[in-house]
């Protein structure tokens, strides 16, 4: 298949029949292939295709955005920018991302690995599921993709390589510079909210001048600092998890941006879900005990984070920012040692800040989540978001403020118990 063609059920059994990797690891004949259509994204289609051997996922882009129509064009490229990363980051986090089998550029086709029988992180929060593994595994992802994608492990000559391969990833930058720091705080056709009882906040946030300059401070933050190769998107719907593994999925958004991004994104769906736990506990508080293990989760995933960023950037021999050879004498390691703290203590602020914008797009913007959207009782869910743009107000204008992750479990607390 040479031109662009979005693929059914017996077309993509042809296509994937000509591709030997892909028809030796299903095995039998295509014919055969048991083929469903499962994305439930914003962009994609998704398919699961089930052979006599083994079993693998073709993601295919769609040439418009698929939760809006074909009114709403969207370049297939970014399946490359998708590819690309998932290439990147399987380098540097090997084990926490799926493997990639076949890509077809011209398709806009990736062929994966079928996790199985891993769940969306998101739907596992919903339903009240501890995952013991994926603090640890998200703060590994996170530190070895971040510090080893940045000028902090390499030449300047290779973040800009980096830079410019990524770069043309413009539209779907886009789509976050509008839809996260943008729309909710304005008039937007596409904004959705819980109404009527959402509309104050909605209109309060439109007269926040405070939380609009925070908002913008950060959307600035977003567009020019090329810090490392982020995720773009890295909600708990892209990430896929059983008891015993942890796997990050879908970089269609990536470009090297700043990295509180990713771990903003990653903290602030933790916050959301921890917010929706009232919409689907049986009784008032049965779910205190799950709330408190997604504080935890939080907590844990900044502080694994940061003590494994902190140590690998001790061990690096350096990149071209901060070179060895100007730090040779304790005083200069003493000094090296107290800029480590200010960077990361600089990357904490902008977490919370992105953080607290990725949950305020989720409530007042366009796409929102399953963990609100699932509770369907719009009054009790409008009061799970309440509290939710609370917080996430607090963290967008206030990050500075904030000692640490427990001080914002402190907060979240707070809130839930309407405290605060
Ligand atoms: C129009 S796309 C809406 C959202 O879906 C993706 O998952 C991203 O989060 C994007 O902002
Ligand atoms: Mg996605």
């Amino acid at each position: 298949m040479a031109t662009y063609a979005a693929v059914d059920g017996s077309r993509l059994a042809g296509a994937l029949a000509e591709i030997a990797v892909v028809r030796e690891r299903l095995g039998g004949e295509s014919s055969g292939w048991r083929i469903r259509e499962v994305g439930d994204g914003n962009l994609n289609l998704v398919f699961i295709v089930e052979g006599d051997k083994d079993s693998v996922v073709v993601k295919q882009a769609l040439p418009y955005v698929r939760l809006v129509g074909e009114s709403w064009p969207l370049p297939l490229e970014r399946s490359w920018f998708e590819y690309s990363a998932l290439t990147e980051q399987a380098r540097h986090a090997p084990g926490l991302t799926p493997e990639v089998f076949h890509f077809d550029r011209a398709q806009a086709m990736i062929v994966m690995e079928y996790l199985r029988p891993h769940v969306i992180m998101r739907k596992g929060l919903i339903r009240g599921i501890e995952y013991p593994r994926f603090a640890g595994d998200i703060a590994e992802f996170l530190a070895a993709t971040l510090f080893n994608t940045s000028a902090l492990a390499g030449t300047a000559a290779t973040h800009k390589a980096r830079v410019e391969l990524f770069a043309p990833n413009t539209a779907l930058c886009k789509i976050t510079e509008d839809l996260v720091f943008t729309d909710p705080y304005r008039e937007a056709p596409l904004n959705r909210w819980t109404r009527p009882w959402l509309d104050a906040e909605k209109q309060a946030f439109e007269r926040d001048s405070a939380l609009k300059v925070a908002a913008q401070a950060l959307k600035l933050k977003f567009m020019t600092s090329a810090e490392a190769l982020i995720h773009g998107d890295l909600h708990t719907g892209s990430i896929m998890v059983t008891g015993e593994d942890t796997r990050v999925i879908d970089p269609e958004f990536a470009f090297i941006g700043p990295m509180g991004f990713d771990v903003g994104a990653v903290i602030g769906n933790l916050l959301l879900a921890y917010f929706a736990q009232g919409g689907h506990e049986a009784a008032p508080s049965a779910r205190d005990a799950y709330r408190e293990w997604i504080l935890g989760e939080a907590e844990k995933v900044w502080s694994e984070f940061h003590d494994r960023f902190l140590a690998l950037w001790r061990a690096a021999p350096s990149g071209d920012a901060y070179p060895a050879s100007l730090f040779a004498s304790d005083d200069d390691r003493a000094a090296m040692e107290k800029e480590r703290g200010r960077f990361l203590r600089a990357l904490f602020e902008d977490t919370l800040g992105f953080a607290g914008a990725k949950m305020i797009r989720r409530i007042l913007g366009l796409a929102h989540v399953e963990d609100l959207e699932a509770i369907a009782d719009p009054e009790r869910r409008a009061r799970c978001e309440a509290k939710a743009l609370r917080l996430a107000r607090e963290l967008v204008v206030g990050a500075r403020g904030f000692s640490g992750l427990a001080d914002v479990s402190g907060a979240a607390r707070a809130v839930e118990r309407g405290k605060s």
